[in-house]
């Protein structure tokens, strides 16, 4: 196997989010999010499971940075909880949320790790839910001013701020096909949501750039890589319409400017876009200094004639709904393993095709893998040792592939784990583990599993032998 060597400013990282591993949901003036409201209504996640405590890094945000050293972090990606720091989603800043973060942020810059902080990864305060959540424009204004004291809180000591994690789960999964919060399943909303999203990251955007001058502004996609089952013209026609609802719809207003038309001539019976108004997709265009990827696995496509039986394959089978809004006459096929306990197949080429992709769309925007990991059923043997080896493997193959992409002149400035930690795998709660550092939910004891070990001698090394 060849080598790869990475230079010393590539910088390495892990990532966590906040509804997935703080906990504490009701402590400290926190108010409730849409993910405490879906997580509570029976029928929604695996087991009933919430993030009521989670990972309890609430509490234990101490010990949790001594991992983060011990690992050697170069950078840590959290996010912050909109609920935790501005309760009614508008309004008043609750203090001891801010200071939750001010210190998180602070202990990460004693022990040299950079902080990298999302403003969103999905836990919309309910109070903006109940007023419409992202299918209406008012809860992207008032996004902007809930960054506006969140950059103020923390400004520049955050040397990355990331507008959002991954949009397309956020307006998809939450508004369309309903497995995330909130739970709808309104294919013209979902549309709206994923206006309102962009809208609100150009906006928060700007008020980085004004108030945080000297921060890295980011924003985190999950890009789907879409394989045609065939190459007929029906075949590459789905591509295309998937591409644009999955990618497009986020990378062309984001860095081209505008939304591509195909994207809203193939969703023309579900909406006529009337809610982007004038001037809205010049303000989305903010330009970022990085833009974040987070990649698992890869899409398989075909033309759907809409009289053979269709395949349940698009990974969210436990909804009637779809998440591709107006794509009636694509079928989402499985594909060939091996997969991982998310039944995700493991495919690094596309990881690779991904990123010169996007190296060659968009010419000198830089790329930073913001997730990449694997859950895998871990075994704890008797003495302790967790040898989780398919995870390893699964990390040595995804980080040599982000190597192949560089070697071919993408420019992929960092690549972080997800995730630091075992963590509430929203509609999947408790029972799928993605950490390299295993949590015990009984006594909230943190073990290394062998890939953390593994990554810590990756990170001291950069070599990936
Ligand atoms: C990320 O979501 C999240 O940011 C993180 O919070 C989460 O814990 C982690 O990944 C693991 O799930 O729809 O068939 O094309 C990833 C969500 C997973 C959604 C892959 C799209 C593609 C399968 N994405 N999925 S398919």
């Amino acid at each position: 196997m060849t080598e790869h060597v990475f230079p010393d400013d590539f910088v390495w990282g892990s990532a966590t989010a906040a509804y997935q591993i703080e906990g504490a949901a009701t402590e400290d003036g926190r108010g409730p999010s849409i993910w405490d409201t879906y997580s509570h209504t029976p029928g929604r996640t695996l087991n009933g499971d919430t993030g009521d405590v989670a990972a309890d890094h609430y509490h234990r945000w101490q010990e949790d940075l001594g991992h983060i050293a011990d690992l050697g972090l170069d950078a840590y990606r959290f996010s912050i909880s909109w609920p935790r720091v501005q309760p009614g989603g508008s309004g008043p800043f609750n203090r001891a949320g801010l200071d939750f973060y001010s210190r998180l942020v602070d202990g990460l810059l004693e022990r040299g790790v950079r902080p990298v902080a999302t403003m969103y990864h999905w836990d919309l305060p309910q109070e903006l839910e109940d007023a419409g959540g992202w299918a209406v424009r008012d809860t992207a204004l008032r996004f902007q001013e809930y960054a506006a004291g969140i950059v103020e809180a923390l400004g520049d000591r955050v040397h990355t701020w990331t507008t959002f994690n991954e949009p397309w789960c956020s307006a998809y999964l939450g508004y369309a096909s309903g497995v995330h919060a909130p739970g709808r399943t309104e294919p013209a909303a979902a549309l709206a949501a994923v206006h309102h999203l962009n809208l609100a990251h150009g906006l928060a955007g700007r008020v980085v750039r004004e108030l945080a001058p000297a921060a890295q502004l980011s924003v985190t996609l999950n890009l789907h890589v879409i394989r045609p089952a065939s190459d007929s013209a029906a075949d590459l026609d789905a591509v295309r319409r998937i591409d644009a609802l999955a990618n497009r719809a986020f990378l062309g207003p984001m860095l081209q400017g505008a939304y591509p038309a195909d994207l809203l001539a193939d969703t023309a019976a579900v909406t006529d876009w009337s809610f982007v108004r004038e001037g809205d997709e010049a303000t989305i265009a903010v330009p970022l200094d990085v833009l974040g990827v987070n990649y698992y696995s890869s899409t398989l496509v075909r033309a759907w004639d809409g009289l053979s039986p269709r395949s349940d394959a698009d990974g969210h089978g436990k909804s009637a709904a779809s998440a591709w809004v107006a794509a009636d006459g694509v079928e989402f096929l499985a594909q060939p393993g091996p997969y991982t306990a998310m039944g995700w197949n493991i495919d690094p080429d596309a990881f690779t095709e991904l990123l010169l992709r996007l190296h060659r769309e968009y010419p000198g925007q830089p790329l930073m893998i913001t997730e990449n990991g694997a859950a895998f059923d871990d075994v704890v043997s008797p003495d302790g040792t967790i040898a989780d080896d398919r995870r390893i493997d699964y990390l040595h193959r995804h980080i040599a592939a982000v190597a192949q992409a560089r070697a071919q002149g993408a420019d992929v400035r960092g690549y972080f784990l997800w995730s630091l930690l075992d963590n509430f795998e929203w509609g999947y709660g408790y029972d799928r583990r993605f950490g390299i550092i295993r949590v015990d939910y009984d006594t909230q004891v943190r073990t290394w599993k062998q890939s953390a070990h593994w990554y810590r001698r990756l990170i001291a090394t950069g070599r990936l032998g």
